[in-house]
């Protein structure tokens, strides 16, 4: 088993790569849509929908259980699957990589499973950042609300900026996790990832990043970073929903005990006792989301055709032009002004509320996502109900930007 990464990449070319993602063909209120929440969920191209079709036409059997022929080669479609997210982030080994529902659950497995591992006692401390999504917050405090562990929160400054300074200071002997966002859903800070595990484990201390925004935009590299746990969403890297990744390193997986139990996940069950299988499987309960894997691994073949520093500049394009036209727009204030940012602009525009501009820019095809966009504490620290965000992937447009921009003009005579 071992996958084809192309030698000869496909030229990066919008209006071309615009073709493979049916979707973006469509028209929305009478007007061709324009798509610019890719991070809420980003588009599939068409050989992620084929795969998933040929799965279901043609393939479909159960995985790792039965000696025929489709069984075999559903589980051989998975488990390749499962070594193409182990080369898209560079793992040490495929037992690294834990199929998931998605980032949230992958948090959620970590946090439940190192209570019961007892890497917790009461007293020590979690440390998160202002910025997290509301996953990388509530299952700490499900958790901690057992444990009585504690939430400590890494301030921000006012551009959207982790405060490294503070963090360094609030890492101490109690500090048992930290708990990170890569890329900021609302603000498109990127965080200084590499820096924060450096300094967490000259205090040995782990680290958890949430990739969910990071890894559609850049090539994620575990084993440089040192993460030791590295979780994302499938459906935000062009494939499917309900197929996520819990990447751990071998020495935590192998200490923390299942999170859930059932099927396909034992070696041996008697009414008396259980043991379970090894990583990942001891992880892997029940039937899992098998088309979604294999619709996973075709969306990694897709980004895989690409030399994704083309994406990367084309996608710095976007934020640069996009930043400077909304910019030019009076009463509108952009949120988050990080000097390292990503494919995400939150705005507000005085005397308007964010699901007005919504509203009545989606009467002209145009979506983008307005609300806290699950980060509240990140709302109140700026003093604000909501925002608007617009979110960009590879085969966003400089016509679309302009297209919301004049769609901004709209809203804002409608409201003079
Ligand atoms: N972490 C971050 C940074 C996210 O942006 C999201 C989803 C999640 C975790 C959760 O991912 P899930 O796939 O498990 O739901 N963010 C967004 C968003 O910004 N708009 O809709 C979902």
């Amino acid at each position: 088993m071992i996958t084809t990464i192309p030698e000869v990449k496909r030229k990066f070319d919008v209006e071309e790569i615009r073709n493979d993602f049916p979707i973006l063909k469509r028209l929305v209120n009478g007007k061709p849509l324009v798509y610019l929440d890719n991070a809420a969920t980003s588009q599939k191209p068409q050989a992620v929908i084929d795969a998933l079709t040929q799965y279901y036409t043609f393939d479909n059997a159960n995985i790792h259980r039965g000696l025929y022929f489709l069984s075999e080669l559903a589980t051989e479609q998975y488990e390749t699957a499962r070594l193409k997210v182990k080369e898209l982030i560079n793992a040490m080994s495929v037992s690294e990589i834990v199929f998931v529902r998605g980032a949230t659950e992958a948090i959620n497995l970590v946090a439940s499973s190192l209570c019961r591992a007892k890497h917790f006692k009461d007293g020590d401390e979690i440390l998160i950042s202002y910025m997290e999504h509301h996953s990388n917050i509530v299952p700490w405090q499900l958790m901690c609300g057992r444990k009585k562990t504690n939430l400590k929160v890494i301030p921000i400054n006012d551009a959207g900026e982790l405060d490294m300074d503070a963090f360094g200071k609030m890492i101490n002997e109690k500090t048992k996790l930290v708990s990170v966002v890569h890329i900021s859903n609302s603000l498109g800070t990127v965080n200084p990832v590499k820096k924060i595990i450096e300094i967490a484990h000259s205090h040995g201390v782990p680290v958890l990043l949430d990739g969910a925004q990071a890894i559609p935009h850049y090539k994620i590299d575990v084993q440089e970073l040192d993460a030791d746990f590295y979780v994302f969403s499938g459906h935000k890297v062009f494939g499917p929903t309900g197929i996520g990744v819990l990447y751990g390193k071998t020495e935590f997986l192998e200490m923390m005990p299942p999170y859930q139990g059932g099927g396909d996940m034992i070696r041996t069950v008697t009414f008396e006792e259980t043991t379970f299988d090894d990583i990942p499987r001891k992880f892997e309960a029940g039937t899992p989301n098998i088309a979604g894997g294999i619709g996973l691994g075709a969306a990694i073949d897709y980004l895989n055709q690409f030399d994704r520093n083309e994406l990367i500049e084309h996608e710095n394009f976007l934020l640069q032009y996009g930043t400077e036209q909304l910019s030019q727009i009076p009463g509108l204030r952009i949120i988050g002004n990080a000097k390292e940012k990503a494919s995400v602009i939150s705005f507000v525009i005085e005397g308007i509320h964010p699901y007005d501009i919504g509203t009545i820019i989606d009467t002209d095809g145009i979506a983008i996502r307005t609300g806290h966009h699950c980060t509240q504490p990140i709302m109140k620290r700026y003093n604000l109900p909501a925002t608007a965000r617009a979110s960009f992937a590879f085969y966003n447009t400089r016509e679309e930007i302009d297209k919301l921009v004049l769609g901004i003009h709209k809203v804002k005579k409608m409201f003079a």
